[in-house]
């Protein structure tokens, strides 16, 4: 409907104008935008390797998830470039790994903007092809100048300063504060005579914490997570009022697709890119009454069937607005999963025959390939090879440069230094992909993946995440060496029996982090 209308809007433009040089221009470039394909990023939050039943699970059903599949390409060698949130998303937005950045590892809740406002980024690539740019949910890569958020006034820097047109954001993470959306540069239904007050170094305000009343908690903390209680939650971080302003747990994903979807309606006669950045399936994981006990997993499992009903609702949204057939939709996650993230829902207990990494080692955090080894899954209306696996090695980081070369925007020298273009992978026309990639996981520490090859960089720090997710880190003090072709599970450290491989790697690797 939209496309017809916007092609006889242009058509009847250009007889109207007929000797008008400048409105014959625009309306033509309405229609050459109209052939420019939407973009819609589904990034989901801590979704494992094995969480969904395209990529194998059994005792869990994702079949919305997995009709993209059915129409796509299924990615089985895809990294996010860390196993933390905050850095798989700089590197999204920016094409740098973002080691390459200090202080780029799981960010606070009060951070300031860690994208420098400067630097080339997807969103704002996309803008300069002249699509109308979106994010919707959760965001976690800071706010505001060296100060931090204006919680009460105007929030800046923040998306719209790195190129989104449209922002609708969870400003860290679910359990973080403030629990409140902000919306462009500004906090959703604050009361001005109610001001949100924010600390994460010591308690502010009066209202209450899962440290000193627990009894009034209806989710109990198992790590952390024991400063101030929003709905019954004790979360990370303290604050008090912007009480009209708090989110309700049980409809955050109700209202990121309610917010998607004005967007999307919003950008009739421009090609658009919404990053719809979900909250599910980070903690705290409560699922909205329809899911509630669906899954017989507890809520981790509800709330995977709770995100496979947004990506129905999307694919509602672009059908009934007649988009799919122009519109490539991306499916992904931004690390590896996590049973016990701190909060006490069940998951460990109930989780069953269910393998969240698919049976990967590690998990979120780690350095072995539960951490950063991730779903994803492409509909493009015009790739080739619908419907089939592609076993490419790909790299979050390379949207950027990808996407850039689709739409024939040039990136200046010196910004997306690691973003390679992927597009014949991503279309399905390329089988084998990056010839190589690094990943980082919590800490830091860097793991290199060539040819078949996994080389993980001694480091001293813990065996297991310290704080009790039960994961491994993949920390050694000696190099590690797995052959992921015949030992995708790392069971078998090869460093001792092939030095000369361990070699190789390492120097090659040293010329992408010096470089
Ligand atoms: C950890 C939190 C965890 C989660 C994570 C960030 C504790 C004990 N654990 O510090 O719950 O919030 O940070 O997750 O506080 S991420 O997916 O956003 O990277
Ligand atoms: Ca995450």
């Amino acid at each position: 409907m939209t496309i017809k209308r916007s092609y006889i809007i242009a058509i009847l433009l250009g007889i109207a104008m007929v000797g008008c040089k400048e409105q014959k221009e625009k309306s033509a470039q309405v229609v050459q935008d109209k052939k420019k394909p939407n973009i819609v990023f589904i990034y989901t939050d801590d979704l494992g390797y094995g969480d969904i039943s395209s990529y194998g699970a059994t005792t869990i059903s994702t079949p919305n998830i997995d009709a993209l599949a059915k129409d796509g390409i299924l990615f089985t060698n895809a990294y996010a470039t860390a196993a933390t949130c905050t850095p798989s998303r700089y590197s999204l937005l920016t094409g740098d790994y973002a080691w390459r950045k200090k202080g780029t590892g799981v960010a606070a809740g009060d951070e300031s903007l860690l994208i420098d406002t400067r630097k080339t980024t997807l969103p704002g690539i996309l803008k300069t092809a002249g699509y109308n740019t979106g994010i919707v949910g959760k965001w976690h890569l800071g706010l505001g100048d060296e100060n931090g958020p204006n919680w009460n006034g105007k929030i800046s820097p923040g998306p719209l300063e790195i190129g989104f047109d449209y922002s609708y954001i969870i400003p860290a993470t679910g359990d973080r504060v403030p629990c409140v959306f902000v919306e462009n540069h500004h906090i959703v239904n604050l009361d001005p005579s109610d001001p949100v007050k924010v600390n994460y170094k010591e308690k502010i305000g009066n209202w209450p914490t899962g440290k000193e009343n627990p009894e009034l908690l209806t989710m109990k903390p198992s790590q952390g997570h024991n400063n101030t209680i929003v709905n019954g939650i004790s979360r990370i971080g303290f604050m008090e009022g912007g009480k009209a302003a708090l989110w309700d747990d049980e409809t955050i994903p109700m209202e990121l697709v309610d917010k998607s979807k004005k967007f999307i309606n919003s950008s009739k006669d421009q090609p658009f890119f919404l990053l719809l950045s979900t909250h599910d399936i980070h903690v705290p994981r409560v699922a909205n009454k329809m899911f509630q006990g669906k899954s017989g997993m507890g809520p981790r499992g509800d709330v995977i069937l709770q995100l496979d009903w947004t990506v129905k609702e999307i694919m509602k949204i672009l059908e009934t607005q007649n988009l799919l057939d122009n519109t490539i939709v991306v499916f992904s996650s931004d690390n590896g999963p996590v049973l016990d993230d701190g909060y006490h829902d069940q998951a460990r207990e109930l989780v069953g025959d269910h393998k969240p990494t698919g049976g990967l080692r590690g998990g979120k955090y780690s350095s072995y390939d539960g951490g950063a080894k991730i779903p994803m899954i492409i509909r493009w209306p015009d790739a080739k090879g619908k419907g089939s696996i592609s076993n490419a090695l790909f790299s979050q980081v390379d949207f950027l440069r990808s996407f850039s070369t689709l739409l024939g925007v040039d990136v200046d020298k010196g910004q997306a230094v690691d973003s390679q273009n992927m597009l014949a992978v991503l279309n399905g026309e390329d089988q084998s992909g990056r010839g190589s990639l690094i990943h980082e996981s919590f800490q830091g520490p860097l793991s290199y993946i060539e040819n078949g090859w996994k080389y993980i960089l001694p480091h001293d720090g813990p065996k297991m995440v310290p704080w009790g997710p039960k994961i491994e880190t993949g920390f050694e003090t000696k190099p590690q060496l797995y052959n992921l072709v015949e030992d995708p599970n790392e069971q078998d450290n090869l460093a001792n029996e092939m030095p000369e491989k361990v070699a190789e790697l390492q120097e090659k690797m040293g010329i992408v982090t010096q470089g």
